[in-house]
């Protein structure tokens, strides 16, 4: 992408009203502007992060044989007084009429649309198991919308919901999202965190929150620093819950056994969610399947939170400096931006020119900045905005040598032209 061909706009103050750290660079660096109280639109840069968090999750997803569906955002009143949440959701749901006096609502969660769409299809034991997920837009007439897309009002969720034969199988789809998630916060270049939560507005019995530390977390942690020193990714879920991890309201000081010394506490930004509730509302809605004896059963279900948009905020929480966003490899918006600083001269241009084209032939997500701008603020532009990799066209270009700067460590390495393509290339 060429710069002038991208709308890119940046701000070198702190804007006001915006509070945290994430809020302003998002703003500053031109990835969200403001709609209206709790609602953005995501300008090309910040939607560049967005779809590049939904790709590491659909691939995780898919891994482990979850099938992606796109459910609409607005619902049926009905099928939410068939579930039995209609009046005691609350102040929360945004309730609409259409032009015939219908009611519907823009949804705030998905269980009643995916259960109705599996009990469509679903007759026999013999099509479970399956989990179906989206990434789709939520609308939660939150009290205290703030922070950005922190905390907003409409925001973008990756909603999954498992069917199970028996409570051991439904137990068996929790486990393999809880796993699931955390490989995709790793990809994610994040540390997250599970810890055993309420289910609140869902229901059901079991439940984690995945969190990232982060001061300005608005939820309080406790957990067993023996968490730090396990291999996540290798340990069974047994492992996991054998190990004290608790939400602030989970934790109670005084009935709890692990020593003082041992207790951690922090504050966490909940990433993700996940529930399993049985047949809370199979039953409700009266989705029943032929077992194999022949006899009908209600299915076993859980449901399965990620805040994609409050992901972005999240990561900058966790990653950034003095001079901007510094994107986790995974993430970054572009993988490597191509700056010209010697405008003036044809020939510097033309080299990176020619590199971008390389670059781009080859499959590089690859950001060309050549504005005729002074070579300063393009370079405070682009620490802003935290591109992973950063290739410097100066006027040592001439005599064959360029600049790589890696963004996080502010490392910078001479290399050649064919190494640069090589590098970047490595990336792509
Ligand atoms: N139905 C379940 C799981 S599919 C559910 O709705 N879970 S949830 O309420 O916990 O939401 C899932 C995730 O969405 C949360 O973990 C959080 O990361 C994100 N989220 C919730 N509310 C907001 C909000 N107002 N702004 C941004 N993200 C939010």
């Amino acid at each position: 992408m060429r710069i002038s061909n991208f709308f890119i706009q940046t701000l070198r103050e702190d804007p006001i009203g915006a509070q945290i750290i994430s809020h302003k660079l998002m703003l500053r660096a031109g990835m969200i502007c403001n709609v209206h109280h709790g609602v953005y639109t995501w300008l090309p840069l910040g939607l560049r992060v967005l779809q590049k968090i939904e790709k590491i999750i659909i691939e995780e997803q898919n891994r482990i044989g979850c099938s992606q569906v796109l459910m609409p955002t607005t619902q049926p009143a009905s099928l939410w007084e068939k579930s039995g949440r209609y009046d005691g959701y609350g102040m929360e749901m945004l309730r609409i009429k259409d032009r015939h006096g219908r009611e519907l609502i823009y949804g705030p969660t998905h269980e009643e649309i995916a259960t109705d769409m599996a009990a469509r299809f679903i007759k026999s034991y013999r099509q479970l198991p399956v989990i179906f997920y989206q990434i789709g837009w939520k609308f939660r007439d939150e009290i205290r919308p703030r922070f950005g897309v922190m905390r907003g009002r409409e925001f973008l969720m990756k909603d999954g919901y498992s069917f199970d034969v028996d409570v051991a199988g439904a137990l068996n789809s929790y486990q393999k999202v809880f796993f699931s998630y955390l490989r995709i916060f790793r990809r994610l270049g994040l540390r997250a965190v599970p810890v055993r939560a309420n289910t609140g507005a869902i229901g059901g019995n079991l439940s984690h929150e995945f969190h990232i530390m982060a001061e300005v977390g608005e939820s309080e942690l406790f957990y067993d620093k023996a968490f730090d020193e396990i291999d996540i990714e290798n340990v069974s879920f047994d492992e996991v819950e054998r190990i004290y991890t608790a939400a602030d309201e989970k934790h109670d000081a005084s009935a709890c056994e692990v020593p003082g010394d041992r207790l951690v506490t922090a504050r966490g930004v909940e990433v993700g969610h996940v529930f399993y509730f049985g047949d809370k509302y199979s039953k409700a809605m009266n989705f029943a399947v032929t077992g194999c004896d022949g006899q009908p059963f209600f299915p076993q279900m859980g449901s399965y939170g990620i805040g994609v948009s409050r992901l972005v905020a999240a990561i900058i929480e966790a990653s950034h400096d003095e001079h901007g966003i510094v994107w986790p490899e995974a993430v970054s918006p572009f993988s490597v931006v191509i700056i010209t600083a010697k405008n003036d001269d044809a020939k510097v241009s033309q080299i990176a020119e020619e590199l971008y084209e390389r670059l781009l032939g080859s499959g590089v997500d690859v950001l060309l900045d050549d504005r005729a701008e002074r070579v300063g603020s393009k370079f405070s532009d682009m620490d802003l905005i935290g591109i992973t990799s950063q290739i410097v066209v100066g006027t040592s270009a001439l005599a064959g040598t360029l600049e790589w700067k890696d963004r996080k460590t502010g490392e910078r390495s001479l290399l050649s032209f064919d190494e640069v393509v090589e590098k970047a290339v490595g990336r792509a």
